[in-house]
């Protein structure tokens, strides 16, 4: 029965991204009555999963980036002699499970994923587009809740939104009060998770003098730059390198 097992030799080389994204949870956060159409609870429990992930998969990703309810995971390396089957099962499964723990849920949750290759020079391009998708999702978000707001049904705010340019939107909710211009950053840009070095000076016992050790801690940045600028391409080029 062995070789039924028809997919277990795809393999994928490094560099690649996995993409994870929750099933339903449109269905599955509004149950749990989160703040529409952003819950910092909901954002921080993704981030401390994707910390978690970090700490304790025994997988090693350069870094990772959030909105909404996908991540982006970045690998160069990769155990389990690369089976497409292995990581894309046990890092949705990791996260899934992680995050029913950090959201105490009572229902269970789920992932589907992908993965994308991606030689080293597209890991920036790459970004651009989940970054620019964030922030399209940002607007139409914004703009779906406050049309319901103004008395349509959903399937009314959602024909809406298809025939209105992304300057009415912004109008629109501006005069219900929002700027869309000045919503928390991790709204529009997403969160970034990675590892830093960190040097810090000890005291050596035995050899009696200071000592310099690196430390590597997990960095989970909820303001990062536009990666389109200056500022964001260099913090990719840092990441990457
Ligand atoms: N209330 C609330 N909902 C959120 C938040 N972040 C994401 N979501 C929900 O998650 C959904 C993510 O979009 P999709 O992935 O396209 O929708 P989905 O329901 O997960 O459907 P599939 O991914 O196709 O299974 C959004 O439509 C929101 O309803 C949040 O902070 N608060
Ligand atoms: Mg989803």
């Amino acid at each position: 029965m062995k070789e039924r097992e028809i997919y277990s030799h795809l393999r994928v080389f490094p560099p690649f991204a996995v993409r994870i994204d929750g099933k339903g949870f449109h269905r599955a956060l509004g149950l749990l009555g989160l703040l529409k159409p952003y819950d910092e609870i909901f954002a921080r429990a993704m981030a401390d999963s994707i910390e978690l992930f970090f700490k304790e998969s025994g997988l090693n990703p350069l870094f990772a980036f959030t909105f909404s309810d996908e991540i982006s995971f970045f690998f160069y390396e990769m155990p389990y002699n690369n089976r497409v089957e292995k990581i894309d099962s046990i890092i949705p499964a990791f996260v899934s499970s992680a995050l029913t723990i950090q959201l105490k849920l009572e229902k269970p949750v789920s992932f589907d994923s992908r993965i994308v290759i991606l030689g080293k020079e597209d890991i920036y391009k790459y970004l651009l587009w989940r970054q620019a998708e964030a922030w399209r999702n940002h607007m139409s978000s914004y703009g779906y809740y406050t049309l319901l707001k103004s008395g349509m049904s959903e399937n009314e705010a959602a024909m809406s939104l298809k025939n209105m340019k992304a300057s009415q939107i912004h109008e629109l909710v501006f005069s219900h009060g929002i700027n869309l211009a000045e919503t928390p950053v991790w709204q529009r840009c997403g969160i970034m998770i990675y590892r830093e070095s960190q040097e810090k000076t000890g005291f050596d016992p035995i050899k009696q003098k200071e000592v310099k050790t690196q430390r590597r801690r997990i960095i989970q940045d909820w303001n990062p730059p536009i990666f389109k600028t200056e500022k964001g391409r260099k913090l990719i080029e840092r990441l990457v390198s």
